[in-house]
């Protein structure tokens, strides 16, 4: 199968001309997901191959980060085939633990954890490691200074969704190591997100998808399970100016300040100019109310509070690898007072307030945030 991934459309026509008239004795489900795109001459892509077929965007791209993210891709297959089966193997629920943001750890917490942990171990293609579910980094000396690149990612995002069958997703942000002459540190994976060489998701919807940018534009992947390959499914993604959707937890709406509480009121006023008023839409996964918007248009808020300003969401493995993918696509992405990708990174866990999307919706809201509009 690899070697038939590999030909190209005219050999493909070739085939198609040799056995017309003919039946192939071959299964089903292979003419179905395989020879069916190609005598239609939709010829699939799958990752790796548009990574070398597409050197415009991917211009910079070394071998080994073309490697890292088909391996994020891996991690994707693992995850989603537990996911798939998790009512019935006894990996729901909560591990009795609470992480070090002070949140329950869920069993696939910690199994999403482990698999990236595992599979960056063993491909020795990060010398250094970060997540949401670790206090400290894992640092890799052994792949150091072979493996130049750093890892840092929010291992299973929407945990509250795991119990449920509701949307799930993994966001990751790669940086270098920044230094030739010594093995990195902690302080080295505390970086400004404009430093991010790479950034992305998986989501793991009603079909699991790995979403990603090298700064060269946004492509979307989906997973095909008929031959459990990432198949190319959509092209540098533009995200809509403005849309006609948010995605907020308006259960806090008392916790915020009123500038803010003023941009939501605004949002259900009706507006014919701006699409007003626009409609809700928030699942409790970060990924997949920020993938919606970077389809369809709109705004994804995690505002500060007034007794918690810094907000929930972490700065270094969940808002800036979002923030670039999003801005990639031509989108905008705030604290309400500055831009996601220069916000001074200072600690590992950072958390920092998150306005993302259309880049006409997020305008609107930094300007009503800044009491430039009431
Ligand atoms: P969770 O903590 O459940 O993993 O990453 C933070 C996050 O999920 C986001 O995915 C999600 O958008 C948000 O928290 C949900 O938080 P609220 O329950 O406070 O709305």
């Amino acid at each position: 199968m690899g070697r038939l991934w590999q030909t190209s459309s005219a050999d493909c026509r070739l085939l198609h001309r040799r056995n017309k008239g003919r039946s192939l004795s071959l299964p089903a489900s292979f003419k179905t997901v395989i020879l069916i795109p190609i005598i239609m001459g939709q010829f699939p892509l799958t990752l790796s191959s548009f990574i070398t077929q597409k050197p415009a965007a991917h211009q910079g791209v070394t071998g080994e980060l073309a490697a890292l993210l088909s391996q994020i891709g891996l991690v994707g297959k693992l995850i989603s085939q537990d996911l798939r089966r998790a009512g019935l193997i006894d990996i729901l629920g909560t591990t009795g633990e609470i992480n070090v943001q002070g949140e329950t750890v869920k069993k696939l917490d910690e199994i999403a954890n482990e698999t990236f942990l595992k599979v960056f171990h063993q491909n020795g293609l990060a010398c250094a490691l970060a997540s949401e579910e670790m206090e400290k980094p894992v640092l890799l000396p052994e792949n150091w200074p072979q493996a130049k690149y750093m890892l840092l990612f929010d291992p299973l995002d929407g945990s509250s969704n795991t119990d449920c069958n509701m949307p799930l997703g993994a966001i990751f942000s790669v940086v270098t190591s920044g230094h030739s002459d010594r093995m990195p540190t902690t302080d080295d994976l505390i970086r400004k997100g404009t430093e991010q060489v790479a950034a992305g998701y998986l989501l793991y919807g009603s079909s699991t998808m790995l979403v990603y940018t090298v700064g060269r534009g946004v492509h979307g992947f989906t997973l095909d399970p008929g031959i459990g390959e990432y198949v190319l499914s959509h092209e540098q993604i533009r995200i809509p100016t403005r849309g006609k959707v948010y995605g907020v937890n308006e259960g806090n709406y008392h916790k915020w300040p009123g500038e803010m509480q003023k941009y939501i009121d605004s949002l259900k006023v009706k507006d014919t100019a701006t699409g007003r008023p626009y409609s809700v839409r928030y699942s409790g996964c970060l990924v997949a109310d920020v993938h919606r918007i970077l389809l369809g248009g709109g705004i994804y808020l995690y505002p500060g509070e007034i007794e918690k300003p810094e907000g929930k969401l972490r700065l270094l493995y969940e808002a800036n690898p979002l923030a670039m993918v999003v801005e990639q696509a031509g989108g905008k992405a705030s604290t309400g007072a500055m831009r996601i990708l220069d916000v001074e990174a200072k600690q590992l866990h950072q958390r920092v307030p998150l306005i993302i999307g259309s880049a006409e919706d997020v305008r609107d809201a930094e300007e009503f945030i800044q009491g430039r509009r009431v």
